[in-house]
């Protein structure tokens, strides 16, 4: 092959924007051209090929189309990035202006504020929190509470069993008086035992099959009815108020001897008065007494040297009357509407 066959074929004239425009119009793109394999490069490599005298004007018009190419792809991509930040500007305007979207502020359950705050009203009581188990032996939940087996008072508590003999969800929170005395026997106690518990029941706008309760129990050689009474008035009084009257109505439980039911007064102007107190103005909110001296046995004090006072109250209920709350089934239907009121 001849030096001539390999001359370059498209000889550009120096200077002239023609020459530009013909080899750009050879190339697809910036990158065939301008690339390191382009186009230019490629053809400045064939300046050998030409006659001498011509290799300094074509070296030169090279190198001028080159820079001309280069300056015009630079201003073509900042028209480009222009053009597309005044589009962007236009189509998703920011208004600088507006106020900031608050965040979303997450805050305990309203079953977690009430069960601190009855836990804080205690504490200044001088009450310690113990926690006991949720699932239970028969044994515990109910004969060591002076409920053997057969016991008509069993019928208060519709019970969950599992498929393990003798193991069942615990009905209530007092099976914690015996492991609480059983752990501390023989020094006196003063301990509330939150916790939750389950009941097999229909379930309506009071009744839940799950539901939290707050047990009390005070262990001591001097303990009395007294006791009892001005530790539950302080707790009411703390809980909804200090204008609050406190009535306490004999009941029946199998392990206190006597047994009580606590009620409070309800302001009569509230206009939910009514409903609440059946009409009566009364409204009950736990259940209590002197522990039964079977039960102190069961839990390891001598009868004969140690007296207790015991009480057993629901959280969710409280709560309901608290807020005037007519369904205790919002408390665990995580409905926010209903959640972000508390
Ligand atoms: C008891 O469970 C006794 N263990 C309380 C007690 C303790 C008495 C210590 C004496 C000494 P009762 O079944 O009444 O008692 O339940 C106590 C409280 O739990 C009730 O006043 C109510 O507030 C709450 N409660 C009971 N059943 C449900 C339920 N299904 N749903 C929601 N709360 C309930």
């Amino acid at each position: 092959m001849s030096d001539k066959a390999n001359a370059p074929t498209a000889t550009p004239a120096a200077g002239s924007s023609a020459g530009l425009r013909g080899v750009a119009a050879a190339t697809s793109s910036m990158s065939d051209v301008l690339g390191d394999k382009g186009q230019l490069t490629a053809q400045l490599k064939k300046v050998g090929a030409i006659p001498k005298e011509e290799r300094p004007a074509f070296g030169q018009a090279i190198n001028r189309i080159k820079a001309e190419l280069t300056q015009a792809k630079e201003a073509r991509q900042a028209a480009l990035k222009k053009q597309e930040l005044e589009r962007s500007l236009t189509t998703n305007a920011l208004d600088v202006t507006l106020p900031g979207r608050p965040a979303l502020r997450g805050r305990l359950h309203i079953a977690t504020q009430i069960m601190r705050l009855i836990t804080s009203i205690f504490a200044d009581l001088g009450f310690q929190v113990y926690r006991s188990r949720e699932v239970e032996d028969d044994l515990t939940n109910f004969e060591l509470l002076n409920m053997p087996p057969h016991h008509p008072a069993r019928d208060m508590w519709d019970t969950f069993h599992t498929t393990t003999p003798g193991v069942i969800l615990r009905t209530h929170t007092s099976p914690g008086q015996i492991h609480v005395m059983r752990e501390c026997c023989p020094e006196p106690i003063r301990v509330i035992l939150p916790g939750m518990c389950y009941r097999y029941e229909a379930i309506t706008p009071r009744s839940e099959i799950q539901f939290e309760q707050v047990e009390g129990l005070a262990v001591g050689e001097n303990i009395t009815m007294a006791d009892l009474k001005g530790t539950i008035i302080a707790f009411a009084r703390r809980l909804f108020g200090q204008e609050r009257q406190v009535r306490f109505r004999s009941s029946y439980f199998p392990f206190t001897e006597p047994s009580i039911e606590v009620d409070i007064d309800w302001p009569k102007d509230d206009p939910n008065a009514d409903r609440l107190t059946k009409g009566t103005g009364w409204l009950e909110i736990m259940g209590a007494g002197m522990v039964h001296p079977t039960v102190l046995k069961n839990g390891g004090y001598d009868p004969a040297r140690f007296r207790g006072f015991a009480f057993g109250m629901g959280p969710q209920r409280i709560t309901m009357l608290k807020y005037a709350i007519d369904d205790i089934r919002q408390f665990w239907a995580n409905d926010v509407r209903f959640l972000e009121q508390f």
